[in-house]
């Protein structure tokens, strides 16, 4: 018989990574008592094959950076549980709505079908009501960070932004790393953020621009240990509602290895990553010479009708004890098969426009509509996309099933290093995409993962067809 067990998160730093929001547990071996401890939420494991999780949806208060808020939890938590499978896996997950409203569940980045009990985010599981979801994960699913949440139009901002997003962790990533890094301590970094009014979050007039605290794992500030010289690979990833992360680690680069979940064909690195709604990163750093620094959102703004962002501590990273040798990072990584030699079956222009006024933003100038195909594509073909902001501030394409690659922002060329599921579209710019459609028939949504404006209107529907 098949089994799913829970574990503490982290390998390596197994003492403090079983304390998470809502719950108290062991402090980490960090230097100074004042400093909260890093921490991971626990974790749901795939055994023989299938995972078997049962998520509560509900409302509870939970203890979230010094105060008691009333929040929109999994199983009671704001950071839940993170799911972590291989692929070729099942899961079993039953989602029990006690929540007073209908809600579902979106495997955001997952290529997998988006039909019946699958990643259908159609389905609306109404209050006191529990759905049965099987997903069964292909072979070649590729290994890094997902994630999971709310996808219940029209209700997907508040319902986020209170709390209903988790990680997903899809194993297989140190496969391509070189022998003398394949166990190197992960760290979940989920950066989600809230805000508190009358002691809850709030799940209406959500104000994005307004005063926000950014957490890490639902933790203020925590402390990060690392030894000098050390490498770690650390998943970062946005399950916030609304905000982009300005991503910079003091006096060191990130070497990327995956975006969205998608290995890299080879290893580039960044001082700065800009991190829109729903983005992940799995990268490698390496500890500095023994001392603190800030791992931090630089401030951002998002355009002359957006929000502005300020610079935020996210964490700080303690390096400390004794020194390793740094270790020499691959350069290579894993295969990618470049789009841009593909036969185009279909070329489309998609435009995102807005009336910010009227809180209305569209896709080619109509509202989402659920009954509406707005693009129909066939199987195992590619297509190109332009997609352009005709708004004054930027917004971020995603879509499901089927990840792209990025061939060109504002016409310049654009050199990745493999797929990816969002991308920030430029103020009064475009960007162009390609994809393949795989394996899966059916409809599902293409939209703005800044969850306001998808819920009010910015999302469409495409079909994949024979
Ligand atoms: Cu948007």
């Amino acid at each position: 018989m098949a089994v799913a067990v829970v574990v503490a998160a982290g390998c390596g730093d197994a003492a403090g990574s079983r304390r998470h929001v809502g719950e108290t547990g062991a402090t980490s071996p960090t230097p100074t008592l004042s400093e909260t401890p890093f921490a991971e939420p626990r974790q749901f494991v795939s055994g023989h094959g299938l995972l078997k999780v049962r998520l509560v949806v509900g409302v509870r208060s939970v203890r979230l950076a010094g105060q008691t808020v009333r929040a929109l939890t999994y199983n009671g938590d704001y950071m839940p549980p993170t799911l972590r499978l291989r692929p070729g896996d099942r899961l079993d997950l039953t989602l029990v709505n006690n929540l007073p409203e209908q809600t579902n569940l979106h495997t955001h980045g997952w290529h997998i079908s988006p039909m019946d009990s699958s990643d259908n985010v159609y389905l609306h599981i109404h209050p006191g009501k529990s759905y049965h979801y099987t997903y069964r994960l292909p072979a070649d699913l590729a290994p890094g960070t997902y994630w999971y949440h709310s996808h219940a139009h029209p209700r997907s901002e508040p319902q986020v932004f209170a709390g209903l997003s988790g990680a997903i962790v899809i194993d297989g990533l140190e496969r391509h790393l070189p022998s003398g890094l394949k166990h190197i301590t992960q760290r979940l970094i989920a950066l989600k953020d809230f805000q508190v009014r009358n002691g809850a979050i709030p799940t209406a007039g959500i104000d994005s621009n307004a005063p926000t605290t950014r957490t890490v794992n639902g933790l203020v500030n925590p402390a990060i240990p690392i030894r000098p010289g050390e490498t770690q690979l650390w998943r970062l990833a946005n399950i916030g509602a609304d905000i982009a992360y300005n991503v910079h680690l003091e006096g060191s680069r990130f070497h990327v290895i995956a975006q969205d979940a998608n290995p890299v064909d080879s290893v580039w690195s960044a001082d700065t990553l800009l991190m829109p709604p729903g983005s992940r990163f799995d990268v490698l750093v390496q500890g500095s010479a023994a001392g603190r620094s800030r791992l931090e959102t630089l401030a951002y703004t998002t355009g002359p009708a957006g929000d502005s962002y300020p610079q935020e501590t996210l964490a700080t990273v303690v390096s400390s004890g004794p020194a390793t040798p740094r270790a020499t990072l691959p350069m290579k990584f894993a295969h990618f098969s470049d789009l841009r030699k593909d036969r185009i079956a279909q070329r489309r222009t998609i435009v995102f426009s807005e009336n910010e006024p009227q809180k209305k933003f569209y896709i080619d100038g109509k509202l989402f509509d659920h009954r509406r195909i707005d693009v129909r594509a066939r199987l195992n073909t590619t297509e190109e996309w332009t997609v352009r902001n005709a708004s004054d501030e930027q917004h971020t394409f995603h879509i499901h099933v089927n990840d792209f690659q990025l061939i060109s922002v504002n016409g310049k060329p654009y050199e990745a290093h493999g797929l990816q599921d969002t991308v920030q579209l430029p103020v009064r710019g475009q960007v162009v995409v390609r994809m393949r459609f795989l394996d899966f028939l059916g409809k599902y949504p293409y939209h703005c993962h800044i969850l306001n404006h998808e819920d009010h209107g910015m999302m469409a529907n495409i079909q994949v067809v024979r």
